[in-house]
């Protein structure tokens, strides 16, 4: 997601980054900045503020006077991205007593349905007792996609035949729950292709009659501003308490991530990030920004390692590491519990500075690599993988063998192995700043090199000669580009 955004604004910033920090050369950059957010579908009038409030600080003097006054700037555009789109509370204020009322709406299409889905999966598994009601009349499909999300999650939901009225499919709803000991209400609205006045008036009576406590507006994320346009009309008629983004994992341009809390005065609360019941998230300015100006999310990656590695599996793990004791044995391990956490190219765009390297990325299939690698290690004895050392010629030929891969395969896997352990006992004993650095440090290497790590993994797979001449004429590209590029730099 976000290509284009993160591209236009790199793109800007390094032109100011190039020439001499002067006063026109920022007003220039900035205009560069402007074109990227329009481009990216931001309302106009949120990109002019923006811009505004960047600039102003940037052609100040904490910024000319700074050693590195690009940097500074970075910052502030960093700053002032998490201010558009924060602060945010992800909370839904669940009460301990009595019943939770949430009503979901939004206009057809954009994810309804499914996001009661991943609200009610996420309140059940908190610890709450979710109810869901199909109060969505309008097609009798309708109902039946809520009984089958709710089968699948095991929460129990709440329907009426198509003939009922919404008002009344929820009252008894509520009536339903009560008397099943359920405290979580999770009401699934009609939509409509547009916002009308019909529409409007159904929703406000069951806002009116059931007062819910929290009304969330679901908001498709790929409709750009038409989706900023329809939160303003919601929130008009019903004062809507948070947004919930779907589609974030298409390729949407990211105009309404940006521009909707500062149009509608309405935060983003949650995000979806894929059509199965696990993929909704908590909303974090931070993270999107970062992941905007290709910084990479690493608070959002150790927060989807620590939702399958439980405290105490990390801190052995980080035991492990910082004494060089990390065998292959416990890198399998983390390598199985990290494809639970979900498609592995997303995982992988959210480390720091890949972000950069995205285009090549999507050529290539991690999960490949990580399949071969799998492999490997199981046709390895558990002494094997507990001490590498002892591998020798014959043994990675068995291994090789087994595993049906090239005995070069099995080198290269014990080689990254080694390296790998061996930066980790270095970050494992320093703090945690150090850390970041080194891993920064670490990343720039990865972006400045490219070619490295990723295309050598990319050249060692097995795959058919017609990716091999995909990536000699790619190769052949690259060259012609870095002659181009060393031409330009002697010009100037
Ligand atoms: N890729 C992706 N698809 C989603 C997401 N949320 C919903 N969808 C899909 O969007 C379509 C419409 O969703 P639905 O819940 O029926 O929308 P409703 O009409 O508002 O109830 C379905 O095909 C969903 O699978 C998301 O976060 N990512
Ligand atoms: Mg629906």
């Amino acid at each position: 997601m976000f290509e284009g955004i993160s591209k236009g604004l790199s793109g800007a910033l390094d032109f100011i980054n190039r020439g001499r920090l002067t006063e026109s050369n920022i007003r220039e950059g900035m205009r560069q900045v402007r074109q990227a957010l329009l481009e990216a579908d931001v309302h106009f009038e949120v990109a002019d503020d923006f811009i505004d409030r960047v600039t102003e600080q940037a052609v100040g003097d904490r910024v000319l006077q700074a050693i590195k006054p690009s940097e500074q700037i970075v910052g502030i555009v960093h700053e002032e991205l998490i201010n558009l789109m924060g602060p945010v509370d992800p909370s839904l204020h669940l009460k301990r007593e009595g019943m939770t009322i949430i009503m979901l709406c939004g206009l057809q299409g954009s994810g309804k349905t499914t996001t009661c889905g991943k609200l009610a999966r996420m309140i059940d598994e908190a610890g709450w007792r979710p109810q869901l009601v199909a109060a969505d009349l309008q097609r009798p499909a309708a109902i039946d996609q809520l009984q089958v999300i709710g089968d699948q999650i095991g929460v129990p939901v709440y329907t009426e035949p198509s003939t009922s009225t919404p008002l009344s499919v929820c009252q008894n709803g509520l009536k339903e729950a009560k008397k099943n000991d359920r405290n979580v209400l999770i009401l699934d609205t009609a939509g409509r292709l547009q916002i009308d006045d019909e529409l409007m008036a159904e929703l406000e009576l069951i806002d009116t009659k059931l007062g819910p406590d929290q009304c969330l507006l679901v908001c498709d994320a790929m409709t750009g501003q038409d989706a900023v346009n329809s939160a303003k009309g919601f929130n008009d008629a019903l004062e809507v308490d948070g947004v919930i983004l779907t589609k974030l994992d298409g390729d949407t341009r990211g105009g309404a991530a940006l521009s909707i809390k500062s149009v509608t005065g309405v935060p983003i609360k949650y995000i979806g990030v894929g059509e199965q019941l696990d993929r909704l998230e908590e909303f974090r300015p931070e993270g999107m920004a970062e992941r905007i100006l290709g910084m990479g999310d690493i608070v959002g990656l150790v927060t989807k390692a620590q939702q399958q590695l439980s405290e105490e599996e990390m801190l052995a793990q980080q035991q492990k590491m910082s004494e060089g004791k990390f065998t292959l044995e416990d890198f399998q391990d983390v390598m199985h519990k990290m494809r639970k956490m979900g498609p592995m190219k997303e995982l992988i765009k959210m480390l720091p500075g890949v972000g950069n390297m995205m285009s090549q990325m999507d050529e290539m299939d991690p999960e490949d690599d990580l399949k071969r690698i799998d492999g490997i290690i199981n046709s390895m004895t558990q002494e094997e993988r507990r001490n590498p050392d002892i591998i020798d010629r014959s043994r990675r030929n068995r291994i090789a063998t087994g595993s049906g891969n090239d005995a070069s395969e099995v080198n290269a896997l014990l080689k990254q192995f080694q390296g790998m352990a061996s930066i980790m006992k270095d970050m494992a004993n320093m703090g945690p700043i150090d850390r970041m650095r080194a891993m920064s440090k670490l990343s720039k290497e990865a972006s400045l090199n490219p070619n490295a790590a990723m295309q050598r993994e990319k050249q060692r797979s097995k795959r058919g000669p017609l990716d091999r001449v995909k990536a000699k004429s790619q190769q052949k590209k690259k060259r012609k580009d870095a002659a181009k590029a060393r031409k330009r730099n002697r010009r100037r």
